[in-house]
This record gives structure tokens, sequence and C-alpha cells, in this order.
């Protein structure tokens, strides 16, 4: 038996009457009267659990079945959870079997489960029948299926096709199951829940009809208390939060309710009976997903329907269709080709890839897209035409204005159409809505449309709805108005951490957490698709499903450690909620008042409740942090280090996702041609062109003349500091078309003028030509300076990535070679050493961006065999000496392989008397110094310049020294 585990049970034990000593696993102990609640531990261990319980009266002991287990699990293969009914924690019993009767202790479980839904389903068979641990479920609903038991209401179906909005874990219920319709509807979904239920033996695990009314934790024993509405309490060695994401309704507060005399009706608790609408005035309020589904539904029947409109939504046609049963079969028998590669795109379901942006894309291209992804139903037109939709607000116009117009081509009454289109929010910034003939019923007679921005719902009478003055009769009233989304449903559930922390109260200014699953001082708790997970952007059975893997592997990795315990460190919860706000700070979603955004409840803090990064990239942090062994969690008291990407700039993230959706081709993988073309790519990612004067020339060389491009600020008189910039590219790869926008940028904001040589690359043109090349474009640039208004008295050359080597040899051999004169030098993030066997090379190894495994194969295919590994010209760390060589910028980004070459080049070059500035950018990766259109602090680079060459030029000013050559 592990230590900790051990401890546990002696502690538990030591306040147990004689007789519980050998009764741990068996009933033991009789009480008199009242009923008792159980408690172990110490005495404040014991208090904390008599709050929690409610009404104790006694200290009773028990022991946990868990520690027991998991020895004889790692003992024997074999394991089945049948085997250990009768074998561990039955102490109490019920007949709901989770409370207890008198006499009786409560029942420990290894694992409670809360929700019987598309989660808690999956997660009692990954505990129970994977892991093979004791596992209890609750459902305050009367069945399984969570959302899709309590959503009945006509029109309620998913908009994420059947085949995707299924599980996928087991080959077998996706061959058996097959789905009637293109978009399943909702007793469809919920017959399916019951057949995995029943498939995989699941309801004997649940108690339902049973809410839970609070979970407390206990930091001596490390258990959960969980109390129920029925009155039963139980304790859990970890908690899995099952509870869904739109599960607790947000309540109608019109002023009046209790008044109205018809029949009310709220879509999310709708009754197990057929409604019938026929010959009724019915009246809905609220026109989201739900609203609109019901609305077109209810439309068909109601003698009239007031819809009562507060925000019109974005709605795209679903494109149902019922399916043959010859397409069901063959769906079902090719689910695995169907849903083939799911899991890594933007949303979990495999769409076509957007294009990168619609900002370059002529309008005509653009509409003639749009046309064919609006043809295909569902998400295409969101997920498929731009990937900056959601981030661009022209290009998010462009498609908005793009729906609008199909909802005027709809709507023919006339005022209807524009109150329907909505202007109030980006495209898609609101959960998109899907509709069939929602539209249409618009221009029915029976159908009328009540803006209630300019009419107001005052308060209801006895027998309809006043707003704006006027009183619309309804023998019906049916309430879609949302959910208290996203935190509501675990806030709800009385959750208290270590110390008494509530959860209502540490997430009162919105969530915090750690990827969206744990949290700090709510230990053994995992949230499957909690506030900041990937979950609203993602297909939720899948997004289920990697919640439920997740918090498995957790569970099992801390007992495979011999631990009781996992929690995820403060400082991972800092950094997640600086990668949550950052990213949700580089969309457009903070411009809607929505439910993603927390704006829907009144009181309830507008933030960050979604992750807005892709799935795919959500998923690929969620499995470094496994590999690195639970980085960022405390198992046990062993503590992991946070993940490398936990360390990015949300910015960077949100680029990665953006790389990622385009299923752009790792580095590493490219050929020399996919190299290049990759590199040129990234000029997409430099924002805009700046207006400056441009000189396009050529340089001459050993062999033959080169291009350059001079480039020089408007408006600025008199002679400015010349800069020789050396693109990067590895190389093999990069151009003066590449590196344009960032030499614009650096000469219009820093007062400069750049020249920006194009030199030879490899592997047509090895070594020396790369440095050969940029040299005599030193040379020129320092004999035709003052032709560009450039003063050679103050020559600095610089250079990123390749080019920062590059740019450092030039200036040894400007030393070397008796010039030219050089004033200073600017390393950005450059690739000093290509032998370097650094710590960066090791924590960065797979970038982002470059790989240490790219950067290798660059050098190499610079030196080309030429056997230069050792000269100074290949690498300054080669050269005799590094004395004397100019001041030295050299910025370094924390997230880059290469980092640590170009700190170490610093220091080496501080050693040797060289004035050195080394600045290391947070967060920041290798070549953001170019991407600055997407990465807002690529922006630290050029200030840095900037301070840095007005000290050290400043000097050179003064005593102006003459370049060679002149
Ligand atoms: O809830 P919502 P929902 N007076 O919050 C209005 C999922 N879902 O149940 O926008 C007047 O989106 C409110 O107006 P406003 C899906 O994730 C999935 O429709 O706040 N109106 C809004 O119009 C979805 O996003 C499917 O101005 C009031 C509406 O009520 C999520 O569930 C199907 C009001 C609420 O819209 C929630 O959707 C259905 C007031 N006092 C739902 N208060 C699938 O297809 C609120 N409103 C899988």
């Amino acid at each position: 038996m592990p230590d900790v585990l051990a401890r546990q049970v002696v502690s538990t034990v030591s306040l147990a009457p004689k007789a519980a000593i050998s009764g741990i696993r068996a009933p033991i102990w009789r009480a008199t009267s009242p009923p008792m609640a159980w408690v172990s531990g110490s005495s404040a261990a014991a208090t904390r659990r008599t709050q929690a319980a409610g009404s104790v009266e006694r200290v009773m002991a028990t022991g946990c079945g868990i520690c027991a287990k998991w020895s004889k699990l790692l003992r024997a293969s074999i394991h089945s959870p049948e085997d250990d009914r009768g074998d561990f924690c039955q102490i109490s019993s019920t007949k709901n079997n989770n409370s207890w009767e008198e006499g009786r202790m409560p029942q420990h479980h290894d694992i409670v489960v809360i929700g019987a839904g598309f989660s808690g389903l999956y997660a009692v068979h990954k505990f129970r029948d994977e892991l093979g641990l004791s596992v209890k479920g609750f459902d305050a609903a009367g069945g399984v299926g969570g959302t899709w038991w309590w959503n009945r209401y006509p029109g309620a179906r998913c908009d994420i096709e059947s085949v995707h909005y299924a599980y996928s874990f087991s080959e077998e219920i996706q061959k058996r199951w097959t789905w009637s319709e293109r978009f399943a509807a909702q007793p469809e979904i919920l017959s399916y829940l019951e057949f995995v239920a029943d498939t995989l033996d699941l309801r004997r695990a649940f108690t339902f009809g049973t809410r839970i009314t609070s979970a407390v934790w206990d930091d001596e024993d490390h258990v959960w208390t969980v109390s129920t509405s029925d009155g039963g309490v139980c304790t859990t060695r970890f908690l899995i939060a099952a509870s869904g994401n739109l599960s607790i309704p947000k309540p109608p507060d019109f002023a009046g309710l209790d008044r109205f005399k018809g029949e009310v009706y709220t879509t999310s608790q709708w009754p197990h009976h057929p409604v019938d609408f026929t010959g009724k005035r019915v009246g809905i309020i609220g026109t989201g997903s739900t609203g609109i589904q019901v609305i077109q539904e209810v439309a068909k029947q109601a003698a009239h329907l007031t819809v009562f409109q507060r925000t019109p939504n974005f709605a795209l046609p679903l494109g149902n269709e019922s399916l043959s049963e010859e397409k069901r079969r063959w769906v079902a028998d090719h689910h695995a080709e169907i849903r083939a590669g799911a899991r890594e795109t933007f949303m979990g379901i495999p769409f076509e890839r957007p294009e990168i942006s619609g900002t370059l894309v002529p309008a005509e291209a653009r509409k003639a897209k749009y046309d064919r992804l609006w043809s295909k139903g569902g998400w295409p037109l969101l997920v498929s035409s731009y990937a900056d939709v959601l981030s661009s607000q022209a290009v998010n116009d462009d498609v908005a204005d793009y729906v609008r117009d199909k909802i005027r081509a709809r709507v023919t009454k006339p005022g209807v159409a524009e109150l329907l289109c909505p202007t109030d929010h980006p495209f898609a910034t609101k959960r998109l809505a899907f509709e069939t003939d929602y539209f249409d019923i618009f221009n029915q007679d029976n159908v009328d449309l009540i803006d209630v921005r300019t009419k107001p719902v005052e308060h209801l009478t006895e027998r309809g709805i006043v707003a704006g003055g006027v009183e619309y009769p309804l023998d019906v009233l049916i309430f879609a108005i949302g959910f208290d989304s996203v935190t509501g449903p675990l806030v709800h559930l009385g959750l208290v951490g270590r110390n008494g922390a509530t959860l209502a109260e540490r997430w009162q200014d919105g969530p915090r957490n750690y990827l969206g699953i744990a949290m700090h001082d709510f230990p053994n708790l995992f949230t499957i698709t909690g506030p900041t997970s990937a979950v609203a952007l993602y297909n939720n059975p899948l997004a289920i499903e990697d919640h439920v893997d997740l918090a498995t592997d957790a569970v099992r990795y801390t007992l495979d450690r011999g631990a009781d315990m996992i929690e995820a460190t403060a400082e991972a919860e800092e950094h997640w909620s600086r990668i949550v706000n950052g990213l949700l700070g580089l969309t457009l979603f903070p411009k809607a008042k929505s439910w993603y955004m927390g704006a829907n409840i009144d009181g309830k803090r507008t933030g960050t409740y979604i992750f807005t990064g892709s799935a795919q990239l959500y998923r690929q942090m969620t499995a470094e942090m496994q590999q690195l062994g639970y980085g960022g969690f405390v198992v046990g008291t062993r503590r992991a280090a946070l993940p490398p990407m936990m360390k990015l700039d949300p910015a960077v993230l949100g680029l990665m996702g953006v790389l990622q959706g385009q299923g752009t081709k790792a580095l590493h993988d490219c050929t020399v041609e996919e190299t290049r073309a990759l590199v040129d790519s990234f000029s997409m990612l430099q924002g805009d062109a700046r207006d400056v004067e441009v000189t396009a020339t050529a340089y001459p060389t050993k062999t033959g003349e080169r291009p350059v491009r001079v480039y020089r600020p408007k408006g600025r008189a008199g002679l400015l500091p010349v800069v020789v910039f050396c693109h990067g590219g590895g190389f093999i790869a990069g151009s003066i078309d590449a590196i344009d926008k960032p030499c614009r940028a650096l000469a219009d904001d820093l007062g400069l003028v750049v020249v920006a040589p194009g030199y030879r690359l490899a592997p047509e043109h090895p070594f020396p030509a790369a440095t050969d090349d940029t040299f005599a474009a030193l040379e020129w640039a320092a004999v035709h300076a003052a032709r560009f208004g450039g003063d050679a008295d103050r020559l600095v050359v610089a250079g990123e990535s390749a080019g920062g080597l590059l740019a450092a040899v030039a200036a040894l051999r400007a030393r070397d070679g008796g010039g030219p004169r050089v004033a200073a030098q600017v390393l950005i993030t450059p690739a000093i050493d290509g032998a370097a066997k650094t710590a960066s090379r090791v924590e960065y190894a797979e970038g982002p961006i470059l790989s240490t495994k790219a950067a290798e194969g660059m050098f190499a295919a610079y030196l080309a065999g030429t056997g230069a590994e050792h000269s100074p010209l290949a690498s300054p760390v080669h050269a005799a000496s590094l004395a004397g060589l100019p001041p030295c910028l050299v910025l370094s980004a924390e997230c880059d392989p290469l980092r640590d070459e170009g700190e170490d080049y610093a220091r080496r070059l501080a050693a040797a008397g060289v004035e050195v500035r080394s600045i290391r950018l947070d967060g920041l990766i290798h070549a953001a110094f170019s991407m600055a259109g997407v990465i807002p602090r690529a922006r630290d680079f050029t200030v840095q310049i900037g301070e840095f060459l007005g000290a050290v030029l400043g000097r050179a000013d003064a005593q102006p020294t003459r370049a060679a050559g002149e």
C-alpha cells in the first residue's frame, strides 16, 4: 500500500470505535438515533464533514477501498468491478444506495460522477470498466440523457451531423447504431444515449432523481464528502463533475408571471407528454438556438404565434434530411472514414479547411465561396470560409452582410426582415443558430414579431404579456431564454474546496482553473468540459471524450504513483488565465452580449468562459501537459514543471491554431521548395505595408550583382542611421520580398535607412555564399549610404534568425578586414551556432514554428559538407576572440529553440569586453519579429531596437567615424 494512502487509513481508523478497525469493509456500526453522518480523520476534518453533511451527531469511521483496490489492480492484470461489489466499501446500503440508514455509514466510492449525459455515461464506463474503480453516479433527471433528457421541446435537435454528434470510443456502438436523419432530433439522441447506457450496463451505477447539494473537500483525508437532495451523504476520492454546460436554466424574472393564467413552459424543462398548440395563441420569449428551433415548429400548429425578440440571431440553413435505410447503414459502416482526422480540426469535425484570410481574396471569389458553403448547410460558412472570420472585423462584416442579404431575400413581410437581421454583434460571436423554415414562418399571417428592444416587456397579466404598452393575449407562454451557462452548473453543486473556499466565491470574477478541467484548492475534482476548456467551439461528444479520457488518465497516473491527490497549481491557473484571456482578446467575441461571455445573466461577471483557440490547439496543450508528467499539477507531493506551451504568448498560440487549421506542415517535414513557400507565406502574418520610400537596386558581389532594397521613411530630413538587415529563412529560404513589410516598419518606426540585401541560398549556394553576399552588401551600404540619405557613420548590421548569424559574421569580418566601420550589431533570435546543444534546443525542440530538427537540417544544408563547421565565418563562436566587436543587442525569444545560443553569445561578447544588451522576450517564439500582423508583441522587438540604437548611435553621433571605403 502506498505511504500516503496508508496514512489516510491509519488516521481514519484512529478515530474509530474499536469495532470499526476490523470493519473497514463491512457494516460495522449501528446507531441508535438519530441518523448519523460519517466523519473521519482529525476533529477539524470531522467538523468540516459535519458541516457538509448537515446533521452529524457522531463520529464514525470507515476505510477506503481505493487503496486496496488499486494495489489489487496493480497486482492482478484481470480485474472485474463485479468482483468488488461485495469487497469494497459496502459499509452502507439504502434503497438509493447512496445515503445511509440508521446505523449505516455512508458509502465510500473511488469515483463519484455527477451527471448522466454524454459526459457522465462515458465517465462511468471509463472509471468503472477500464480502471476497475468503484463508481457512483447521480443525476437530477429521471434517467440518462443529460441535456437530451430535459430539452424535449418541439423541434429540439442537434446541429452537428448525427454521425459526428456521437461517441467515437466504441467501434461496436458506432456500427450498431444507425441515425435516421442527417441531424438527429431529441428523441433519437435520447434513445441513442439509452442504447449506450444499456449496451455498457451503465444505468446501475446511477441514482436518478437526485441532485448534488454540496461537495466538500477534506484536506486531511483527501476525500470529497458529497451530499444529495435525498438527504444522502457519501464520500469519494475523486469527483467528476459531468454536469454539462447548459443545465441550469436562466430563471424567468418577468413581473406578474404568477398572475398569468395560461400554460407556461420552459424549453429546458419540457413536460414528458406532448403539448398541443392547436387553436391556441402562443407567445415565445427568446430567439437563440432553442427559440429558433421551437418557433419554427410551434408556428406550424398554433392559431397565432407572437415571438418576443430582444436580439436577432445569425441563423444558417441546417440542411437536414432523412436518411434512407441504405444510407443509414452506409454511414454506420463507414463511420471511421467519415470521422477520420476529426480531432485534428478546428471544431472536431473534418470540414473543408478555411483559407487563411478573407482580406486577400477578391469580392467575387468570396461570394462564390459563401454560396458554396451556404448550400452545404450547417457550420461550413463559419469554419470553412476564412480563418480570420472571428478575428478580423472586415472579414466578419463581409460574411455578416452575406447572411443578412439571405434573410432579406426570404422575409417578405414589410419591416420584419430588418428586425430579423442581426446588427448588434459580429457574425457567430453569439452561438450560431441553424434553421429550416425559421425565416419563412414570419411571412405567415399567424405569426407576429415583437421587437422588445423598442417595445420592452413590461409585465404579465392574467391574459398575456404587456409590451410597449400593448397587451398581447396568450393561452400559452414559452420561455426559451437560455441558461446560466458554463459556470452555473458547477457553482450550483455547492463545491467547497480547501480552507472552506467555495466555488461561488472563487469564481465571483469569472472562472479560473487550469485547462478548464482542474482547479487549485479543489483537488481530485475534474470538471468535464468545464469553463475555459475547448467545448463551445468543439464538437461536444469529442470534447467530452477527450476530457473524460484526460480525467481517467490523471486518476490512473496519480494512483500509479502511490499518491491519493492531484491538484492544479496556482501558477498553472495563472498562466492558463493569461492564455485564455489573451486568446479571447484576439477575437471579436467580446463584442457580443452572449453566454459565451457570461453576459446573458444579470450580475454575472462578463469575461472568459470559453477557449477560443481551436480544439486541435487545446488538445496539443493537454497532450503536452500529460507527456510532461502532469506539468502544472502537484501529484501527491511531486510538483511537475509548467509545460512549455503554457509560457507562450496567447497570440502565438492563436497563430498556432490558425496554422494547424490550415494543415500547415512542420518545417522539418518540408522539402526545400516547401520551406521556401512556407517562409514566403509568412508575409501574410506581417500586417499592413507601411508607406515609405523604397528603392530597388543591386549591389555587387564576387559572383555578380544581387538585388537590394533600400527603405527610407517619408518626411524625415537629414542623414539617418543605416541598418543593413539580413533576412532569415534558415539559409535555404527567405527573400527580400518576404521581409519587405518588417523592413518598412523598421524604417518608419525608428527613422532608419534600412538596406535589405538578397543573398544566395543553400543548398544551391552553400557556405560561404550567404556570408560573402551579406558582407558585400554591408560594404556597399557603407559606400552608398549618403545616396539614400543615410549616415555611414552610423552603420548598423542586423539580422533575424539565420540573418542574425550572417549579421554577426559580417561584424566579425568588418572588424578583421579593416572595415567597414560598424557602429552596432542587432541580432534578432539569431541562429548563432549550428552545433549548439542547449537547454532551449531541448525544451522547445518542437517549436513552435522552428523546431530543433528543422534548425539542424537548415544549418547542415548551409554547410553542405564544406567542412566549415569550425570556421568563424560559419559561426562567430569559433572566432579566436570576440574583442573589439561593435556594441551588440541580442534579442532572444523565450520559447525559441535558438534562445540559449543567442544569449550565450551575448555572454561571450560581454566577457570579451564588448558592450552588450541581451534581452529575452517572454512568451515569444522564433520569427515572431516578422509576424507583427498576428503577434502584437512583435512590437517589443522594435521598441528594444529603438532604445538600443538610440543609446549606442547617440554616442556614435558625438564621435563620428568614417566608414571604410569612403
Ligand atoms: O439560449 P440563448 P438557447 N427578455 O442564451 C433571450 C445550445 N443549443 O437556449 O440575446 C427577452 O442562446 C435572449 O435574448 P438576448 C447552444 O449551444 C444547442 O437558445 O440575450 N429575451 C436570447 O434570444 C445554444 O447556444 C442546440 O438579447 C430574453 C434567448 O433568450 C445554447 O444551447 C439547440 C430574456 C436565449 O438564447 C443556448 O441556447 C438549442 C429576457 N429577459 C440550444 N432573457 C443544438 O442544436 C433571455 N432572452 C445542439
